[in-house]
């Protein structure tokens, strides 16, 4: 593995689409008690429902730290790769390598992590292994690395459609805790110099109560050029309202890098998703406290879905909007199998199933 001092842009290198054809995925086993309830036994669950489903099209390595190898070992399919690796949680889409690709050859970023914010509102502390993964996985796939680790960013605040676009929101990525000494336009710039894209779009907010201070694969992602799904609801006192119609303004406004306007399919979000007591009393401490509090509205939307080469796994939460999800998804991806994981046990650590998985991009 070699760290390459250039750019993927001044290299021809550049991120493709999720929606693209994938060599790979990768994912991380949960564990931490204090971020997963009753010791993490059924998010382990909920992974293998997602790594079981991935797998069937991809070849899916999930790092599992040496305390949890066997177990992932034991709950995985045969077909997926189980690699010791050490981490402090199991955020793959936030700190494993943003792979691009020239078409023939396979390159990774590592972009800095602090754990959502660092020591001005991240999520906790230590952060470090995290933030070696990226390099450790560039290692383990055998692949040259752009290290941009002076620049903080997570793979779930960016998305993009593989042909010059990139969407993300303010409330990330010009977040306190992040990158605070760069401007707007300098931040732009590194997202276009390795991501390779042309074109930034800004939406405002993400997901209310979105603790990643509201990453775009929460609220809206690509589903084909020029195609978007954006997180919605109809109801003006719901506290989700204002964000998802700033969001649809600024698409309807706004038209992709290759001058194309969008075309928004509005993903219904299920009913707030509430901690209980019970979640709460299945929780360790973080430095004595609480880490979730009962009653607390949980980030829970259905935009959170991978696309793997022959199916979408989608988050699903027991409630009414399910139907209507799958209904839509099933319809903007008729080539793919629309796997539903029922996913509350993923979402109490805070995220959903994009931002426990990464994919790789076939290269030729
Ligand atoms: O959504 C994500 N990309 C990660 C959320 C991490 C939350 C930590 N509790």
């Amino acid at each position: 593995m070699k760290i390459i001092s250039s750019t993927p842009k001044k290299d021809g290198f550049y991120m493709p689409a999720e929606f693209s054809p994938h060599y790979g995925c990768i994912m991380i086993f949960p564990e931490r008690a204090d971020s997963w309830t009753y010791g993490a036994y059924a998010a382990r669950k909920a992974f293998v429902k997602v790594a079981e489903a991935i797998s069937e099209s991809e070849k899916l390595t999930v790092c599992a730290s040496a305390k949890q190898y066997e177990n992932a070992r034991r709950m995985l399919p045969e077909r997926v790769r189980v690699v010791e690796m050490s981490s402090n949680d199991c955020w793959a889409r936030d700190y494993a390598p943003t792979f691009v690709t020239n078409g023939k050859e396979l390159r990774g970023i590592n972009w800095g992590f602090n754990a959502w914010g660092g020591l001005v509102d991240g999520l906790y502390f230590p952060w470090d292994l995290d933030d070696k993964m990226a390099r450790k996985l560039c290692d383990l796939y055998d692949i040259d690395m752009y290290d941009l680790s002076s620049f903080i960013l997570e793979g779930g605040s960016v998305h993009v459609d593989g042909e010059g676009t990139c969407i993300t929101t303010e409330a990330c990525l010009l977040s306190k805790g992040r990158n605070p000494d760069l401007t707007k336009v300098e931040i732009e710039n590194f997202l276009c110099e390795y991501l390779n894209v042309n074109k930034v779009i800004w939406l405002e907010n993400g997901i209310f109560g979105d603790e990643t201070n509201e990453h775009v694969d929460n609220i809206c992602t690509f589903t084909a050029p020029a195609e978007v799904v954006l997180a919605w609801t109809d109801d003006p006192s719901d506290p989700q309202y204002k964000p998802s119609q700033r969001c649809f303004e600024i698409l309807s406004q706004s038209t992709d890098a290759k001058g194309r306007p969008f075309k928004i399919h509005k993903l219904h979000c299920p009913a707030p998703v509430l901690v209980t007591e019970k979640d709460c009393e299945g929780l360790d401490t973080m430095d004595f406290k609480p880490t979730r509090t009962a009653g607390e509205r949980l980030a829970a939307s259905y935009v959170n879905f991978y696309i793997a080469n022959n199916a979408v796994v989608m988050p699903i939460f027991d409630d009414p909007n399910d139907e209507k999800a799958v209904e839509l998804l099933t319809n903007l991806f008729p080539t793919r199998k629309i796997v539903p994981v029922p996913a509350r046990d993923i979402l109490i650590g805070g995220g959903n199933i994009h931002c426990i998985t990464q994919q790789i991009p076939l290269v030729e």
